[in-house]
This record gives C-alpha cells, sequence and structure tokens, in this order.
C-alpha cells in the first residue's frame, strides 16, 4: 500500500509487520495507529532508497545520466521525451522506462523513435518506486555516458517522494494547469531540481500570468532550474538540451 495516498502500489523491500500494541479488546489506540503508520511509511521509504542507492551506484559506474520526469497527467512527458531522445540519440545512448498504471502507449511513442523503452503498468499503483526501476533496468543495456529517462506515472503527489536512483526530478509543468500548481503540490515542485514549463506555445490562448507562476515556483523552490518550452514546436529546446549536456558532463 502506498502510504502516502492509501492506494495499493506494491512497496520496494517494504516489512509488511508492524509493531504496535493493542489494548485489551483488541482495538489499537488512535495515537498506535499513527505511530504504527509513521513506522511502516518509514519502512517504505528506507527500503525504496536503499534500493535507489543501489541502483545510483549502478549508473555511476557507467557514468550514466538518469532523470526522473514527473508532472500531473497530460502535462506533455512522454511528448517531451520523445523530442528530447530525437535530437540525442545520435550523440549518446539513452534508453527510456515509462510508467503508467496501465497500456503501453507511451513506450510505443518512444520505440517509434528508435529508441529502447520498458513500459512498467503499476496497475493500481500511483507511483514508481526504485524495485520496480531496479528489475526494468535488466531489460536494457547499460548506457555507458548516455541518458536514462524514467517517465513516473502523471501524480502530482506520491512520486515526489520516492527516489528512483535519478540524479534529479525534473517536474513538467504546463502552461495549461494554471499558476496555482506549486502552492497547491508543494512537495513536487519543492524535490525538483528542474522545472520544464510546458505548452508555451499555448500561451496566446490563455490566461496564465507568468511572472505570477514564477512568483509561486521561488515561493516553495527558490533553486530549481526553470526553463520554458514547447515540446510542439521545439522553441526552448536549445536551453533543455543544455541543461541535459552539463548533467550528464557531472554524471
Ligand atoms: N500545444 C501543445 N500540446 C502539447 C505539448 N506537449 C504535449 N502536448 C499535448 O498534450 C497532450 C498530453 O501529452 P503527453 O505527452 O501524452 O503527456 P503525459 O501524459 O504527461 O505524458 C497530448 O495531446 C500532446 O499532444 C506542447 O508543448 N504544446
Ligand atoms: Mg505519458
Amino acid at each position: 500500500m502506498c502510504t502516502i495516498c492509501g492506494c495499493e502500489s506494491a512497496p520496494a523491500h517494504a516489512h509488511d509487520h508492524v509493531q504496535g500494541h493493542t489494548h485489551e479488546h483488541g482495538h489499537a489506540h488512535e495515537g498506535d495507529m499513527r505511530t504504527r503508520v509513521l513506522q511502516l511509511e518509514h519502512d517504505i521509504l528506507a527500503g525504496n532508497n536503499h534500493v535507489a542507492d543501489h541502483i545510483r551506484e549502478h549508473l555511476a559506474a557507467h557514468h550514466t545520466l538518469a532523470l526522473n520526469l514527473v508532472s500531473s497527467p497530460g502535462s506533455g512527458k512522454t511528448s517531451l521525451l520523445v523530442e528530447t531522445v530525437r535530437r540525442l540519440k545520435a550523440r549518446r545512448p539513452v534508453a527510456v522506462i515509462e510508467g503508467d498504471q496501465q497500456t503501453s502507449f507511451d513506450a510505443e511513442r518512444i520505440r517509434a523513435t528508435g529508441v529502447q523503452a520498458v513500459q512498467i503498468n503499476t496497475g493500481k499503483g500511483c507511483h514508481l518506486d526504485a524495485r520496480m526501476v531496479h528489475d526494468a533496468l535488466h531489460h536494457l543495456p547499460a548506457l555507458d555516458h548516455g541518458v536514462l529517462l524514467i517517465e513516473n506515472v502523471g501524480n502530482l503527489v506520491c512520486p515526489a517522494a520516492f527516489d528512483l536512483g535519478e540524479r534529479a526530478k525534473v517536474l513538467v509543468f504546463s502552461v495549461t494547469e494554471g499558476e496555482d500548481k506549486p502552492l497547491k503540490y508543494p512537495d513536487m515542485f519543492q524535490a525538483a531540481g528542474l522545472i520544464l514549463l510546458n505548452k508555451c506555445d499555448l500561451l496566446p490562448h490563455l490566461r496564465f500570468d507568468m511572472d505570477k507562476a514564477m512568483g509561486f515556483i521561488r515561493q516553495v523552490n527558490p533553486d530549481a532550474a526553470v526553463i520554458a518550452l514547447s515540446a510542439t514546436t521545439g522553441d526552448g529546446f536549445e536551453d533543455w538540451m543544455g541543461w541535459l549536456e552539463q548533467q550528464c558532463t557531472a554524471a
């Protein structure tokens, strides 16, 4: 179970048992229940972090840059990845891990570019965890000096808490979502190392206040790089590809 939202995610290395005492009638005190939930959450995240550290070591040994793309559903992660791998594949080894509850549509969109993709279906799960990524890596070749792009399940809540062994979380925030999302989902905006402001080609048709959005982003995350772009027109891609190259050098 995902202890963040309560959905039926299969946790990585979760301890199924939770210690906690019940009183004589067999009912747990409310305080005990809270302690048990916190302990379970702690165990799940600790187990996840352990696997994530292992992935990070493996990727570092191959000088592979891993990025975890997070966003709400439909903000343009797959469109962005398709355009990105098209530009990147001639220069570096690249592969994609796709996470969705159902279907392999996104992996098929990536494979159409000639780049390898593994689809993970999480079923009722609301996020990818490190164990899923670890298992998916067994289906991909080593990407020496290359890039592993992971598209997480569309969800602005739970994926914020799960380290997948990535170098950075890249948050795709499209201008059709409204300026207020950084304040409504601060954990995700805080967790991001880079924020891609997508669908900027639509700005003339929207009442999206860019200054206000930037102000809200800076309230919750003063440090993340922010790049405005459009996966449809390719505007802004030079900056995004430049950021990727810098990260590759660092990896
Ligand atoms: N106008 C416009 N539409 C976009 C852009 N990026 C994605 N879309 C559209 O947004 C919808 C969802 O895109 P998709 O890549 O599947 O989003 P995902 O669910 O985050 O992977 C699709 O209809 C895309 O064509 C963009 O930059 N501009
Ligand atoms: Mg997608």
